[in-house]
């Protein structure tokens, strides 16, 4: 199986992948909703939605500045650079992330749609302003836009719409690509986790790299279940 694999990946016309929380458990990100994860400690209705961070925006941006801290001592593990390597050998290559973290950048990927946005963007809640601060601690909380506002975190919460122009990128490359991988994602979160279904339907191979099952396994082409860190150097290789 794993030579097969390779053999898609290898003569591959275009290629697209989908990864989430997973390809980062190796560098030290928690995921959402493992044993563990950010979903255990805390609700992502207090969190992740418009209305807590109405409700208490110091509060959110608390726990982001804490998980920008996390990422920030982080580094990009074979898993990633794996894929930004596999982007340099493909013909067509799209990278689509509901990651935030910014790993995939740093490890060299350049052809990146981020749908859930990115943690390092800072958006003013009044006049829209957005800037990138790479600082792991933001020295006020929560953070305001030279227009006076405060500003949020530049993510996608529930109940948000992905940004438009991405999300039609992303829909474009799953239903052009001929293998479509999807790696470290529990693709529950929807729309993301529709774009397994319209590759498949639009004729391409799927793979999943997860340790666990997860609801598109039983549609996919091939499975590795094994840890991305693991899988994706061997796939390429
Ligand atoms: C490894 C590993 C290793 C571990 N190697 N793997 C249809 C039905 C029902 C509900 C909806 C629906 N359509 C839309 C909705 C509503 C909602 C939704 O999907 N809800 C479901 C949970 C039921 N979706 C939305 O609200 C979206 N917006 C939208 O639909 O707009 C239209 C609309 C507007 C108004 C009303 C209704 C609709 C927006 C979704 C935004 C998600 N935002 C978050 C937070 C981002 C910012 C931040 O990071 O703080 O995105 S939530 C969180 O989940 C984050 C993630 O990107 C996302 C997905 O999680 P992911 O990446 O899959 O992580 P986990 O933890 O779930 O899974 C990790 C996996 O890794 C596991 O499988 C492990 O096994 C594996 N793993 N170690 C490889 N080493
Ligand atoms: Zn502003």
């Amino acid at each position: 199986m794993l030579s097969a694999i390779r053999d898609l990946l290898r003569t591959a016309r275009s290629i697209a992948v989908l990864t989430g929380a997973g390809i980062s458990a190796e560098s030290g990100i928690p995921t959402f909703r493992d044993a563990g994860g950010l979903w255990k400690n805390f609700r992502a209705e207090d969190l992740a939605t418009p209305q807590a961070f109405a409700r208490d925006p110091k509060f959110v941006w608390e726990w982001y500045d804490w998980r920008r801290s996390l990422i920030a001592k982080a580094e990009p593990n074979a898993g990633h650079h794996a894929l930004a390597e596999l982007e340099k050998r493909a013909a067509k290559f799209t990278l689509i992330t509901q990651n935030v973290d910014g790993l995939h950048d740093r490890a060299g990927s350049t052809h990146i749609l981020k749908v859930h946005g990115d943690i390092w963007t800072l958006r003013c809640t009044r006049c829209g302003h957005e800037r990138h601060d790479p600082r792991p601690s933001l020295p006020e909380l929560p953070p305001r836009c030279p227009c006076g506002a405060i500003e949020r975190p530049g993510v996608v919460w529930f109940g948000e719409n992905l940004p438009p122009d991405l999300w039609e990128k992303a829909e474009r490359a799953a239903s052009a690509a001929d293998v479509f991988l999807v790696v470290g994602t529990s693709a529950l979160v929807y729309p993301a986790a529709g774009l397994v279904h319209l590759a498949k339907a639009s004729g391409a191979k799927v793979v999943e790299v997860n340790p666990a099952e997860t609801p598109v396994s039983e549609m996919v082409d091939f499975s590795r279940r094994a840890p991305a860190a693991e899988a994706l150097p061997l796939l390429i290789s």
